[in-house]
């Protein structure tokens, strides 16, 4: 009599009570309810707990599980592999039996689970030292023990392990453009020597945008403050927000002049009062900050009349329209367009800072013009004209609306929306200003904007 027929018989007689011979059978190995064995590839062995059988013959302890793996007996949880897919179970007609959920055909390393329940848990992941380890994945024994990812602690760069090979994984926007894992992710996605991919280079002259090489152009901004009564007490409170959330960071970027201008009315009544102009040039696009700065902070208080007022005309003067002689031109520069003093081959902005609703602009809904102007001669400018003027010079049009909310603001700002659709712009270039707080986020969105414009 084999020791395993003795050591089965006793624990049938002790703790089960059974007294069947079949329990001579229970196969050799090692004890059960604590599964040290090292982690291996080699198969259970034919006929023992986990082995794939088709019958019950074909198993130590003559019952193949449904699932084609071979089983034993059992007392207890413990007495079976050490893995919760594996359980004690009563099978009918066969008492307590070793039982296995199988979970997938693949042994998933260092998880401490039988998956396919061929009784070795985590077989097939080797142990470095004492660590259990998947070398497929682990950055410090990849693809084998003790074989450590490089590239920890360089720039934009991680190390990386998959499928057993070392790789690094780069931050957005960055690559591993010469192959070095030392010198990290040194690709810089944006730059002009590797513009959205490793070696692909702008020409001469062109910027790398958003990982696109694009030719650059300068950019122009005109400020055009609304100037009538109603508008001083939005404009007072905004001009150290103008000064340093508008023109300071537009100047910061490369080749953006900035000007700033004035628009109110006519001076004629009822439309306005003596003074009043439709267009007044403050500076043409430059850079002096210090310059833009005052001419913002001492705009002309002009004054209006009825409730809706001069922009349009405005709008035309700066796209080269003749000037009105109420107005008060621009002083250009040699060889800038005359109106809004635009340098050649630089896109053109104007960032009208208004609460107005404008005579001789779009009607809202419909055609037509909106209140349109009566007796000034010479005649005012329209939108008709203004627009095709404005599209001839491409000039993008963006509002800061201050007029506050209610009735009077939302009509003004369906307005701006029509004129923003026949120029074939998007809604999103009419920002709120109104209160006082959201002038800074309308500054930024602004800026934000006319850096895109820049890029485009
Ligand atoms: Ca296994
Ligand atoms: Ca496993
Ligand atoms: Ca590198
Ligand atoms: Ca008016």
């Amino acid at each position: 009599m084999s020791q395993s027929f003795l050591r089965a018989a006793i624990a049938c007689s002790f703790l089960l009570g059974c007294a069947s011979p079949v329990r001579v059978f229970v196969q050799e190995g090692p004890e059960v309810g604590v599964d040290s064995s090292p982690p291996d590839t080699t198969p259970p062995k034919a006929g023992e707990v986990g082995a794939p059988c088709f019958k019950d013959d074909e198993c130590a302890s003559k019952f193949c599980l449904p699932i084609g793996r071979c089983s034993r007996e059992c007392s207890l949880p413990g007495t079976c592999p050490n893995s919760t897919n594996w359980t004690c179970r009563v099978i009918a007609g066969r008492g307590p039996m070793c039982d296995c959920d199988e979970l997938g055909l693949v042994d998933l390393a260092c998880n401490g689970i039988d998956e396919n329940c061929d009784g070795k848990i985590d077989d097939g992941s080797p142990k470095c030292g004492e660590e259990c380890v998947d070398t497929n994945t682990s950055i410090k024994h990849c693809g084998g023990c003790d074989k450590p990812c490089p590239g920890a602690g360089t720039p934009n760069a991680e190390p990386q392990c998959a499928m057993g090979s070392c790789k690094l994984k780069c931050a957005t926007g960055f690559d591993d453009c010469d192959g070095m894992p030392d010198t990290g992710c040194e690709g810089d996605l944006n730059s002009t020597t590797h513009c959205g991919m490793c070696g692909k280079a702008c020409m001469t002259g062109e910027s790398c945008v958003m990982g696109e090489c694009k030719t650059i152009l300068p950019v122009d901004v005109t400020i055009l403050l609304g100037v009538t009564g109603s508008s001083h007490m939005y404009v007072d409170p905004a001009i150290p927000t103008l000064q340093t959330k508008l023109v300071a960071p537009l100047l910061a970027v490369p080749d953006v002049q900035v000007g700033v201008s004035y628009t109110s009315e006519f001076p004629t009544t009822p439309y306005g009062s003596v003074g009043d102009r439709p267009f007044q040039g403050g500076g043409e696009p430059a850079t002096d900050g210090m310059k833009l700065n005052m001419l913002i902070a001492s705009y002309p208080k002009l004054f209006g009349g009825d409730a809706s007022d001069g922009m349009i005309e405005a709008l035309g003067t700066l796209a080269g329209r003749p000037i009105h002689p109420t107005s008060l031109a621009l002083t250009c520069s040699a060889g800038r367009a005359p109106g809004g003093c635009w340098r050649t081959g630089a896109k053109r902005v104007v960032v009208l800072f208004t609460d107005d609703i404008f005579h001789n602009g779009p009607n809202a809904v419909g055609p037509g013009l909106y209140d349109p102007y009566m007796g000034i001669a010479p005649a005012p400018q329209d939108w008709t004209g203004v627009l095709k003027a404005m599209t001839d010079n491409k000039i993008f049009l963006l509002f800061m609306s201050t007029a506050p909310a209610g009735t009077m603001g939302d009509q003004a700002r369906a307005q701006y929306r029509r004129m923003l659709t026949d120029l074939g712009q998007p809604m999103t270039d009419l920002f709120m200003a109104t209160p006082a707080a959201e002038v800074t986020t309308a500054a930024d969105a602004v800026v934000a904007r006319i850096k895109a414009i820049r890029g485009m």
